[in-house]
């Protein structure tokens, strides 16, 4: 494997991409499908009820499985907000596209596929979260949020303008992705980015949803308490250990007054000013809502307090942190179901391929954490539905190995356009379609954000159908290997095995 892994760097570094470039379609300029590309934020695959995790009900999102493609091995290359957007636009690794984490610039002249769009007759427009500076190149209309955005009563900036909203982030995005359509020149195909802020810490679900799921009591993930035994140091100095390493005011909700009547000190600085800066962006009477179903919750944390042992706490805290993370999916799944009510009731459904899918996984309480980054696989893999009805058979289930970086050059395909010569992805529309069966055995993954929140230390490795290979570096020189067949939670790294010596070789 790591002959391999050598290979596979090398041959992405000199650029040799196995993009197979193809002649543009022809189908006539009329028949271009039109492009819905659906990506929220952090939404791990298991808060999808279509994967079967049953956490959750995401009845809308579900639809485009039961009318079109569910991937259940859909990976990142680099498990970050904006280095995998900059991977979406590009069709190109981080180190290619320069996005390596979310501080470095991300060179909106450089080629992306939405230009491509523009430049072979399509109206493009991006809806929602992009989480870069500048003013995003390649459509013709933008109302973007600025950074991560907030959820109440957010700032868009619309085509370079900055505007507050008023109203609820998700359902904003969805108004005006609908309305762009409403809007749009009927003569010409469209391609639409609307992306969804949600579900992104610090989860705050709409007013309709806060009590969705508080009085549920969600399943716990097996892993919950690892003690990260079996790896390696990475894995240990994490810092995403809901016990540990979570806001108490910020992520769950716990008022600062309490936490301080309570003697609970803040991990992040940041902690109670996360709290009153997104509550205090509500009007009285959206607080006096939010007041009566949380109040309840923190007096009887008051009175629990004292008792609870450190295994009683991370429950809580858990049932805390996945209450509003899947309260939060409830408004995306709302809007999915809005977009294609809207889409059918105007002769669109047929004619539009419509991508549902996040920047990254997330981990929902598995390893005790919450976050991304890692290449293990709850973040680096992503949920991935398409509904094509015109191509691609309804119920089909693919475990693929594709990639976010096959996102540009599988949309330019549907276009019937080329993609240019230097994306590194790969189109998988003829697999989506049933028409071609081969498809890539591995994959390459990089991760650079370190040292930064969260601390994961840097590390690039690559997956097969069966195995794992990673490597940490910068401030350390470790190797850890797993074998997903027998091991699928990865939690003991076998690379010190000597029944994996050839395996490694
Ligand atoms: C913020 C969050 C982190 C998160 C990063 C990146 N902290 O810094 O938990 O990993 O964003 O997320 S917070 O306390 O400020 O919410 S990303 O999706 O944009 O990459
Ligand atoms: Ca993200």
């Amino acid at each position: 494997m790591k002959a391999a892994l050598k290979k596979i760097t090398w041959t992405l570094i000199v650029f040799c991409t196995w993009q197979s470039t193809k002649g543009q379609s022809n189908l006539s300029k009329k028949q271009r499908p039109n492009i819905v590309y659906i990506m929220s934020d952090d939404h791990g695959y298991q808060a999808i009820s279509a994967y079967g995790y049953g956490l959750n009900k995401t009845p809308h999102i579900d639809r485009l499985a039961k009318e079109g493609i569910l991937f259940t091995r859909a990976t990142v290359t680099n498990s970050l907000c904006a280095p995998s957007r900059a991977v979406l636009l590009t069709g190109k690794h981080s180190f290619v596209n320069g996005k390596v984490d979310n501080e470095a610039r991300f060179n909106w002249n450089q080629d992306n596929f939405a230009k491509q769009l523009q430049q072979h007759g399509y109206q493009t427009a991006l809806i929602g979260k992009i989480h870069m500076d500048g003013l995003p190149q390649g459509f013709d209309h933008s109302a973007v949020l600025i950074d991560q955005g907030e959820y109440y009563n957010p700032n868009f900036i619309i085509d370079g303008t900055k505007k507050e909203l008023k109203g609820y982030v998700t359902d904003l995005t969805t108004d005006m992705a609908i309305d762009w359509i409403k809007n749009r020149d009927p003569e010409k195909p469209f391609c639409l980015l609307y992306h969804q802020k949600a579900p992104h810490r610090e989860w705050l679900p709409a007013l309709r949803h806060l009590s969705t799921y508080t009085g549920m009591t969600i399943p716990e993930p097996k892993t919950l308490f690892d003690n990260y035994t079996n790896r390696g140091t990475a894995a240990r100095t994490a810092e995403m250990n809901i016990l540990k390493h979570m806001n108490w005011a910020g992520d769950n909700k716990i008022p600062p007054t309490l936490m301080d009547e309570l003697g609970i000190k803040e991990y992040l600085s940041w902690d109670k000013a996360a709290f009153n800066n997104n509550l205090g962006r509500m009007t009285p009477a959206e607080r006096a809502s939010w007041d009566s179903v949380y109040n309840p919750i923190m007096e009887a944390f008051k009175k629990n307090y004292a008792s609870m042992n450190d295994k009683e706490l991370m429950r809580w805290r858990y049932q805390r942190y996945m209450q509003d993370y899947l309260g939060t999916v409830a408004a995306v799944d709302d809007g999915v179901g809005r977009m294609l009510d809207f889409l059918k009731a105007n002769g669109l459904d047929e004619h539009t391929i419509i991508v549902y899918t996040s920047d990254q996984g997330f981990y929902l309480g598995e390893h005790g954490w919450f976050d991304k980054r890692f290449m293990y696989e709850e973040s680096l893999r992503t949920p991935l539905l398409v509904r094509y009805p015109a191509e691609i058979p309804a119920g089909t289930v693919s475990d693929a190995l594709v990639q976010n970086l096959d996102f540009a050059p599988t949309l330019l395909d549907y276009a019937g356009v080329a993609a240019p010569k230097d994306m590194q992805g790969k189109s998988f529309r003829k697999l989506a379609s049933g028409k071609e069966k081969k498809w890539r055995d591995v994959i390459y993954y990089t991760y650079y954000e370190y040292p930064s929140i969260h601390m994961v230390k840097r590390h690039y490795g690559i997956r097969t159908n069966r195995y794992k290979l990673i490597h940490f570096y910068y401030d350390t020189d470790e190797w850890e290997l797993y074998d997903l067949q027998k091991d699928p939670e990865e939690l003991n790294n076998v690379y010190n095995d000597p029944g994996y010596a050839d395996t490694k070789r």
